[in-house]
């Protein structure tokens, strides 16, 4: 089985969910060569449900239309790939390329899987024959220092923790500093979940991004914003927020396997105008993919 091979299955493993409640019922549909007024109509109910995003569905319907005006026999399935690649390839993302010494900030709202993803990519970067140091900056509970330890251990990577309670900005310091000192490329630090609306919370944000300048000026290098695909579009417009405080660079979508809402992938895109990096589609080590719009898609509509 080859690497596309592999991502495909992963693909279709986060997007079980949205295919069984949802997409099944469009395969007929999408094997037709000709879809008369009420199979249109049918065809935009699931794609909304599948949580594509109005603006999107819109542009896929019209594809369609346009399509069957100029033939009466057309191919919906790849109709409709070619309209979402399109949006899909307008944020492409950057690969994660070793060098110096790289610094990559998780942040997001509470319980969306900050800590779980820093560990999956640790294990990712490590398994590739790159150093990895993590960082526990979420000191509010000592079960936050603990989960990443078990990460760490998990991963074959150190862990640079302090005291619950501590100052998260000294402990994201200390990490750089220890990283830089060994010429370890990567920094990976978690923060505890936090709201856009919580100043003293986002100020805390910017005081690790001071500190971590301190040591490497370009620090942070990537500040990835965890979101949870369960939440669906609702999430949307809390994220804006939060991108706008955060200096957030990338999106790592997780929990798709957990969604029957799996098309989510689009809105966000397109509303948050920024990359995703990665899509989590379980919650084993192995359970975080790059995200690949072509895969996504063959796993959303089917090969
Ligand atoms: N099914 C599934 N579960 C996930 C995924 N990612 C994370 N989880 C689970 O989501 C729960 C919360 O994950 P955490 O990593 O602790 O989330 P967090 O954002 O660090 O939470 P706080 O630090 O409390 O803000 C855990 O039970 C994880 O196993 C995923 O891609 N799929
Ligand atoms: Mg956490």
């Amino acid at each position: 089985m080859g690497l596309l091979d592999g991502l495909l299955d992963k693909f279709k493993q986060g997007l079980r969910r949205t295919q069984e409640l949802v997409l099944s019922p469009i395969q007929g549909l999408l094997g037709l060569r000709r879809l008369d007024e009420d199979q249109l109509q049918e065809l935009e109910d699931l794609l909304l449900q599948a949580d594509l995003g109005v603006h999107a569905v819109d542009r896929l319907m019209a594809r369609l239309r346009f399509e069957m005006k100029r033939s009466g026999d057309i191919d919906p399935r790849a109709a409709l790939k070619d309209e979402l690649l399109k949006i899909l390839h307008l944020h492409p993302s950057r690969p994660l390329t070793a060098g110096e010494t790289q610094v990559l900030l998780l942040v997001g709202v509470n319980g969306v899987g900050k800590t779980t993803t820093l560990g999956k990519l640790a294990a990712h970067l490590k398994a590739r024959g790159e150093g990895v140091m993590v960082v526990a900056g979420d000191t509010f509970r000592a079960a936050a220092i603990d989960q990443l330890e078990a990460w760490g251990v998990r991963a074959g990577v150190p862990v640079v923790r302090n005291q619950m309670g501590g100052d998260p900005a000294a402990i994201a310091y200390d990490g750089a500093a220890s990283a830089l000192a060994k010429s370890i490329p990567w920094v990976l630090i978690d923060t505890a979940g936090r709201l856009h609306t919580k100043d003293h919370l986002m100020k805390e944000l910017d005081k690790i991004r001071r500190s971590l300048q301190k040591v490497i000026p370009s620090a942070p290098h990537r500040v990835f914003m965890v979101l949870d695909a369960t939440t669906g579009q609702n999430g949307i417009t809390q994220a804006e927020a939060f991108k706008q405080v955060a200096g957030v660079t990338d999106l790592i979508l997780t929990k798709l396997d957990g969604s029957a809402k799996g098309g989510v992938v689009v809105p966000i895109l397109e509303r948050l105008k920024l990359p995703i990096a990665y899509v989590g589609v379980g919650e084993g080590v192995d359970d975080l993919i790059p995200f690949d719009p072509e895969a996504f898609v063959d796993g959303l509509l089917g090969a």
